[in-house]
């Protein structure tokens, strides 16, 4: 019957790059001999434009029943005065909810051929390799209350966050770092934040198990700066939902763009969405310009976490890397000289280089 999976390509560039999501499994499919079978969905702003809704129950129910799932992007200026309650972005954050996916695996590390499309100093990113592993179904993105009070002149967001789940998290970091190179950084604001106090003393009572992981706990705000003036001093980070979704566009400059970035959300099985960190991109969207160098390296996450398909994982990126080598980019990446090509160019270039 082969692997189900579900793709949800949302809003924006989103429905582009899942165009090569798909070609990069048949290309998969065909040398290696899987079988996937494609279940195409709503979400986002275009869920609102068909159903009125950004999460329609019909999604949910097939995400249920999928191996996995494959998200391009939500959101853009279409729908930026519709009710808070009913945003493109609520339909992104109600399916990690729904399915249970606590922990956002975001891998960022600096590739060769890249290092002159980053803003930064070539001697700080190469080889920066790092891990941010993000809290997904907790904190301020979901407390409630979340309102404007006082005729909208006051507002309220809540951080709220149990112990059990904090305990999820921070342990599957520790089991990430075991299996990287034993070093592990927790990222709070633990001087001034409640939940951050908690939060060090989970992690503080978790490494009594993980007795060989190095701990370092960090304040946010100067893992930010470390993280682009000393990139090589991490290697996981693990961080609540609000801290690792800044944090881990910030690293993005690691790799020149974050077109480049790809993300595992997971939960205690072998079930996760996969998608690029990055969102809709209305200023490019239909122009056939969007970088889907995300989204394939998310697709190689997929094999790798859902399917156990480690070597067409590697082969694919494998071929990332090859064509980067070869001078090829898109035009986020435009500091790299060369002529830059479009999305399904780059895909085909590709699929020319996946082999068995
Ligand atoms: N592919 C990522 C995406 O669409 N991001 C838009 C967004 O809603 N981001 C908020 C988040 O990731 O929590």
């Amino acid at each position: 019957m082969g692997k189900q999976v579900v793709l949800l390509p949302g809003d924006g560039v989103g429905k582009e790059i899942m165009q090569s999501a798909k070609v990069i499994l048949e290309a998969i499919s065909n040398e290696y001999g899987y079988s996937f079978t494609f279940h195409e969905h709503s979400i986002g702003g275009d869920a609102i434009d068909k159903y009125g809704v950004p999460l329609p129950q019909q999604t949910v129910e097939a995400c249920k029943e999928a191996d996995a799932i494959l998200l391009g992007a939500v959101g853009g200026p279409k729908w930026d005065n519709i009710s808070a309650h009913n945003r493109p972005e609520k339909g992104l954050l109600g399916i990690r909810k729904e399915m249970g996916l606590f922990a956002n695996l975001r891998p960022i590390k600096g590739i060769n051929a890249l290092l002159s499309a980053s803003p930064l100093k070539e001697e700080f990113i190469k080889n920066s390799d790092i891990l941010i592993i993000r809290e997904l179904t907790g904190g301020l993105y979901f407390g409630e209350p979340s309102e404007r009070r006082d005729n909208g002149n006051s507002v309220v967001d809540t951080l709220f966050y149990r112990r059990d789940e904090m305990e999820r998290i921070i342990d599957k970091a520790f089991q990430q770092a075991m299996k990287r190179s034993k070093h592990l950084t927790s990222v709070d604001k633990a001087n001034v934040l409640e939940s951050s106090r908690l939060w060090r003393e989970v992690v503080e009572e978790k490494r009594q198990e993980y007795p060989e992981v190095e701990v370092e706990h960090l304040l946010v705000d100067a893992a930010a700066m470390k993280l682009i003036t000393q990139p090589n001093a991490f290697d996981v980070i693990v961080t609540e939902n609000l801290f690792g979704d800044i944090l881990s566009d910030e690293a993005s400059v690691l790799t020149g763009s974050l077109g480049m970035l790809p993300s595992a959300s997971m939960r205690e099985d072998h079930v996760g969405l996969y998608e690029p960190v990055h969102g809709s991109a209305p200023d490019i969207t239909g122009k056939g310009i969007a970088n889907p160098l995300g989204m394939i390296l998310s697709t190689a996450m997929m094999l790798r976490h859902s399917f156990q398909m480690d070597e067409a994982a590697t082969e694919i990126e494998r071929a990332v890397n090859y064509v980067l080598d070869l001078g090829y980019h898109t035009p986020d990446l435009a500091k790299i000289g060369q002529k830059a090509i479009t999305t399904k160019e780059m895909t085909d270039l590709i699929v020319d280089h996946i082999t068995l």
